[in-house]
């Protein structure tokens, strides 16, 4: 795990300052993976979005932003000089993703349009079902990939199912006798525990239900800002005891009656065991911050917010040891420099906590 202490004491290995391409690594950070302590693995994919699109170009267009950043941080000053990396984004995942989102988006006509006979679109559905699957575990197979090399891991989406491999290889992880260690910070517009959507069992309206179903299940959910979700979800989430759902309307009762976030961020920290991974889908935040996510709903956390709730978590003494930024999107254009931007700024901070809580 101390592979990097080089960096840490010299952190003039690289000027900050100089600019790169943005076609290697992230953040303007001419360092190796080999280098970096902190690896990102993009995934392109978003083959079950029911609504918006361009969340498979997330990884793209925060990579393009991310140079703009000044390392030096305010809150984890230079957490940065152990290194960030971001994988290459994959060209075989981006052809998939076009070639079985197709298929969905066939599915999904066919359903509204009540044409097509049930069995085609039984066979569409199983089609995109094992797509769904392997890509979930070419993301397993990868993040223990990561994890062996003693590198802290994050996952740049993407649509909120892509880390569902992620999330069931660090569980596993951290765990003994088929129980895992791993609480889950979930933070979302969503609950995304619908048992299937659309036929669909990995989309990413199910994440959360599939997370809590694995094998080996974190030791609890915890949701913040959810405030879309289907009576069957809130009925699932109110039965399990080891998931604690803090809905943004009740969120907002709180402070609109004085409370302060403080107080509120607390009671959420205060749910969560020692290890904590954060799946933060970017539609958590209020839709100003995230306009052309695939699925906006209005209300919702600012960002600063969510820097005070990952402060607080480091503060409290836990430790980060995953994380994934997913729904970061283009929206129907190819580009969204203020969706990239913003995206950007959100996983820098998820990386600099991560160095931070690993120390
Ligand atoms: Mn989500």
């Amino acid at each position: 795990m101390q592979d990097n202490n080089s960096i840490v004491s010299s952190p003039k290995k690289f000027d900050p300052t100089t600019t790169i391409s943005s076609e290697f690594g992230i953040f303007g950070i001419p360092l190796s993976e080999e280098e970096c302590k902190v690896i990102l693995l993009p995934v392109p994919w978003e083959v079950t979005t029911s609504y918006g699109k361009g969340a498979s170009n997330g990884p793209r267009i925060i990579r393009d932003a991310s140079a703009q950043i000044d390392l030096f941080d305010f809150e984890t000053k230079n957490a940065y000089e152990v290194g960030y990396f971001m994988q290459p984004i994959s060209e075989k995942w981006i052809a998939e993703n076009k070639k079985y989102k197709e298929l969905a988006q066939k599915v999904i006509h066919m359903r509204t349009e009540q044409s097509g006979d049930t069995a085609q679109i039984d066979k569409l559905v199983a089609e995109v079902n094992a797509a769904s699957k392997q890509l979930t575990k070419w993301v397993y197979d990868e993040t223990k990939k990561i994890l062996a090399k003693g590198k802290l891991f994050g996952l740049v989406g993407g649509d909120h199912s892509t880390p569902l491999g992620a999330i069931q290889a660090i569980c596993e992880q951290h765990s003994a006798n088929g129980q895992s260690e791993v609480g889950i910070l979930h933070l979302d517009a969503h609950s995304d525990t619908r048992k299937a959507y659309q036929g669909f069992e990995q989309s990413h309206a199910s994440i959360m239900y599939n997370v809590m179903n694995s094998a080996v299940k974190p030791k609890k959910l915890v949701q913040v800002g959810i405030r879309d979700f289907c009576e069957e979800e809130y009925n699932f989430v109110e039965s399990r005891p080891d998931i604690k759902t803090f809905f943004d309307i009740g969120i907002k009762q709180r402070l609109l009656k004085g409370e302060s976030w403080g107080s509120v961020a607390t009671d959420i920290i205060a749910e969560l065991p020692q290890k904590v991974y954060v799946s933060f889908d970017i539609d958590a935040l209020d839709p100003r911050f995230c306009p052309s996510t695939g699925t906006p709903v209005i209300g919702g956390m600012s960002t600063d917010e969510v820097f005070f709730i990952l402060n607080l978590l480091a503060q409290s003494g836990r430790q980060i040891v995953g994380f994934d930024l997913n729904e970061v999107s283009s929206g129907d254009a190819d580009e969204s420099e203020w969706d990239g931007n913003v995206g950007a700024r959100m996983l820098y901070k998820l990386c600099n906590w991560s160095v931070v809580t690993n120390k």
